[in-house]
């Protein structure tokens, strides 16, 4: 009998529910990527002294892709159905009317580009030239998902122009030098790199809870890309959230929804937005300070945090995929009643992230829900 194929259905309202369907990233090609206005890295330590760019050592990629196609296993081995991008040439210019960038950056982190709400899979527009087109690398699969789930969204928000009005110049190279309060000040201003000329925003800047959607204000998302989200989904409430971090990038490792009722944040970035903790309040929903991670210092060549050790999947409300070196964390979650699956991960970190940073839902097992019926007015 010829084996019958999984046809795709494209559904996932929340970080929690059964998950039955995921991409996982890969590490091939990734590069240290080129100075541009939003981004420049700067690790002389390493052999990339600001101003110089190329791939990540080959070694290191082999060892990530490793712990990602070991990860893709565990995912199967619990009957999730794992896809997998098809890597671009990273190595290549990327070009658009108004720009040259001398490099790209990979395709480790899908969650970065792909934002899936209900049976909607929206490329969202990133800010940085270097991931430009990045999307590319899943356009494989979501033209699959299209032809296969005839109910499935398929969406593009507007390519950004990402011209030099869309930074502030120098903003990042000036940053370098600054005190952990002078840098802070952005963060209270709620400015940093982008400028508001045009919407910009990560995918994983949101944090997804039924009707409810916190999307982070950080380098990577302005205030304009965040109206543009509210006015896409017009059924949801899109909160803007901020926390005390200086470069906030990214919200999965700063403020983390386990099931109903619980959310995982970051003891050292706590929440800013006083309406955002009255909304958790009045809804009874607890707020737990994660727990120490195990690393004091980032991955080598990796523009991650320690704080990747809050970087989880949730299996379902009550299993949680943990970094395998994780101790203190995973004890956390087994006192908070959930079944832990430890993953080693720690070498994917370079590549762009942890286990919630590699992967992009595509299929949970669940409906759209209110999880927050008691609303704060204005917000
Ligand atoms: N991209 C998720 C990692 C964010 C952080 O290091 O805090």
């Amino acid at each position: 009998m010829p084996e019958e194929k999984t046809k795709t259905v494209v559904n996932s309202w929340n970080e929690w529910d059964p998950l039955k369907h995921v991409i996982v990233g890969r590490a091939d090609g990734t590069m240290v990527q080129a100075p541009e206005p939003a981004c420049v890295r700067n690790w002389p330590q390493y052999g990339f002294p600001m101003g110089t760019y190329g791939p990540l050592p080959k070694e290191m990629e082999e060892k990530a892709n490793e712990q990602l196609d070991n990860f893709a296993k565990l995912l199967e081995d619990r009957g999730v159905r794992v896809d997998r991008p098809t890597p671009l040439d990273f190595s290549q210019k990327a070009q658009t009317p108004d720009w040259v960038q001398e490099s790209m950056f990979g395709v480790m982190p899908p969650r970065d580009v792909l934002l899936t709400v209900g049976n909607e899979i929206l490329e969202t527009t990133m800010s940085q030239r270097s991931r430009w087109f990045e999307y590319l690398a899943y356009r494989p699969l979501l033209e699959q998902y299209y032809k296969e789930d005839p109910n499935f969204r398929w969406e593009a928000a507007p390519k950004p122009r990402l011209i030099d009005q869309s930074y502030h110049k120098d903003f990042w190279i000036n940053n370098e030098s600054k005190d952990e309060e002078a840098k802070m000040q952005h963060t209270y201003n709620k400015e940093w790199g982008l400028t508001e000329a045009e919407p910009l925003f990560d995918a994983a800047d949101v944090g997804r809870c039924g009707k409810d959607l916190f999307v982070q204000r950080s380098t990577v998302t302005n205030a304009a890309g965040i109206d543009w989200m509210q006015r896409h989904f017009p059924e949801h409430r899109v909160h803007e959230v901020t926390f005390l971090e200086p470069e906030p990038m990214h919200i999965d490792a700063t403020f983390v929804a386990l099931r109903p009722g619980l959310v995982l944040s970051n003891r050292k970035r706590v929440p800013l937005s006083e309406e955002m903790k009255e909304l958790f309040k009045i809804n009874d929903w607890e707020i737990v300070p994660c727990a120490e991670p195990a690393h004091e210092h980032k991955a080598k060549l990796s523009f991650c945090s320690v704080w990747l050790s809050m970087n989880i999947l949730m299996l379902d409300p009550k299993t949680v995929f943990v970094e395998e070196q994780e101790t203190a964390q995973m004890e956390q979650f087994n006192e908070l009643g959930f079944n832990v699956i430890p993953v080693p991960f720690w070498d994917v970190a370079a590549f762009g992230g942890g286990l919630h940073c590699a992967t992009a839902d595509v299929y949970r097992e669940g409906t759209l829900e209110d999880y927050f019926p008691k609303q704060v007015p204005g917000y």
